[in-house]
């Protein structure tokens, strides 16, 4: 196996001689289970654990290795590694989790394309699909819509379906597939590239690891049915792992996800509302929120059918979400300032009391 294999890349390589890393072995993050890590190169498959210094300074979440992340490293014996630093990622997708505000969650770094993967049979949601467009549009990762479960409907519903898809989202690829019949996997396994890496993002229970399992041929995540009157916070899916299918396509599998916050997704939701955002420049106030104002250019194309109106209101609802993150961002900052001052004060008060 070569690096490239893995999903290394020019764009990769130019940073690390620009980080001067030539005296570290490279590898992938294939595997994270509570900062322990695994990582692969040409060599094989190593455990490995991050430096003390890497570990003290980081300061949040994003300092920390996650799937798909490029890492200069020390290997001893044949399956231990040190990870020294990460090479700075040219992607990464993350969600908000639920609770805590700081909870800005790694979903995978390094990612070309990514899977949005819902069941046609009772999971099928366009607000929750346009969420999912958001945040891979924020990490500057192609999104390309997974159908699953056809062989659970009527081909007339799936009509309707893409019909549903097509009326508010635009150029983004759609491919209907079925786990049970294989039905359309010659058109996914025709958008696999060799050497680029694609993550499967969904609900639980939607068929990611089925597909998965069934590209690479092989039994290597658990899959699991999830009775409807019991799927609470049940996921068969407890790890993300990435994979290479034979065809030379890297796959991350992660488990399925209930909230897809889309944090501080500016730059997401201009793209996957593009439309909106064609029309804004002509509102009558400047800082029009084209929530309710009077000559907003926005509600008007609504009113035309220029905008779809569901989509409207999504983007209403994910750009207040978006305005509540940034607030209570803002606001944590404002306390971290204030309190670094009173203690800069207390500092020096201290000072001159010893004087
Ligand atoms: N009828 C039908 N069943 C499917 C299909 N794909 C998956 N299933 C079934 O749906 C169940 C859930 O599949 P998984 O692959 O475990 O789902 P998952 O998305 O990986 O779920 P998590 O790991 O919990 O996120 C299993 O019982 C599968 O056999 C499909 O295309 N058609
Ligand atoms: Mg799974
Ligand atoms: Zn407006």
């Amino acid at each position: 196996m070569k690096l490239e294999d893995l999903g290394y890349n020019d764009q990769l390589e130019k940073t690390r001689l620009e980080l001067k890393l030539d005296g570290f072995e490279l590898g992938r993050v294939v595997a994270e289970h509570k900062e322990r890590y695994i990582v692969k190169n040409e060599q094989g498959e190593f455990e490995a654990e991050i430096t003390g210094n890497m570990r003290f300074t980081a300061k949040n979440r994003e300092d920390f290795p996650a799937v798909g992340d490029w890492v200069a490293m020390t290997t001893y014996d044949a399956d231990f590694a040190v990870v020294h630093q990460i090479i700075p990622r040219f992607s990464t997708i993350k969600r908000q989790a639920a609770g805590q505000i700081s909870d800005v969650q790694i979903i995978a770094t390094n990612l070309d394309y990514a899977f949005l993967v819902q069941a046609v049979s009772r999971d099928f949601n366009i607000n929750r699909l346009e969420r999912y467009l958001t945040i891979c549009n924020n990490a500057n990762i192609k999104p390309i819509i997974v159908l699953s479960k056809i062989d659970l409907i009527q081909e007339s519903r799936l009509k309707e379906i893409t019909e549903e898809i097509h009326q508010r989202i635009q150029e983004v690829p759609v491919v209907a597939i079925s786990n049970e019949t294989l039905n359309g996997y010659e058109a996914i396994l025709s958008l696999i590239e060799k050497g680029k890496s694609y993550c499967l993002l969904g609900s639980s229970g939607v068929g990611k690891s089925t597909l998965l399992n069934n590209l690479s041929g092989k039994e290597l995540m658990k899959t699991a049915s999830i009775s409807l009157s019991n799927n609470k916070g049940r996921h068969t899916t407890s790890h993300r792992e990435l994979t290479i299918l034979d065809n030379g396509g890297i796959l991350v599998d992660n488990p399925g996800m209930r909230e897809v916050g889309i944090a501080d997704a500016v730059k997401g939701l201009e793209i996957t509302f593009d439309a909106i955002y064609q029309h804004a420049p002509k509102c009558r106030f400047k800082d029009c929120t084209h929530a309710y104002e009077a000559g907003c250019a926005v509600i008007e194309a609504v009113h035309q059918g220029e905008i779809d109106h569901a989509s409207y209101r999504n983007w209403l609802r994910m750009d207040r979400e978006k305005a509540h993150y940034e607030s209570t961002v803002a606001e944590r900052r404002k306390k971290e300032k204030e309190f670094g001052k009173i203690m800069k004060n207390y500092k020096k008060e201290l000072k001159r009391e010893r004087i």
